[in-house]
């Protein structure tokens, strides 16, 4: 997916969900993942989640790393 910001609705959904979930991200609608959502102690969805991090806290802090070639 093309990435969307808050002023670039790239996503399917019928919403924009950078907006929706405050973050910003490679939507499809919405999401899986929202690694550039705010920081809140608990979740409600909205924050930094990763769908299979098996906590109902967000993380602090992710890394994303490339491998190229
Ligand atoms: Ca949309």
């Amino acid at each position: 997916m093309a990435f969307t910001t808050r002023d670039r609705d790239n996503d399917e959904a019928p919403n924009n969900c950078a907006f929706y979930w405050r973050g910003a991200w490679w939507y499809r609608g919405c999401f899986d993942s929202n690694l550039n959502g705010n920081y809140f102690i608990l979740t409600d969805g909205r924050g930094v989640v990763w769908l299979y991090y098996p906590s109902t806290y967000h993380m602090k802090e992710t890394t994303m790393k490339l491998k190229c070639g």
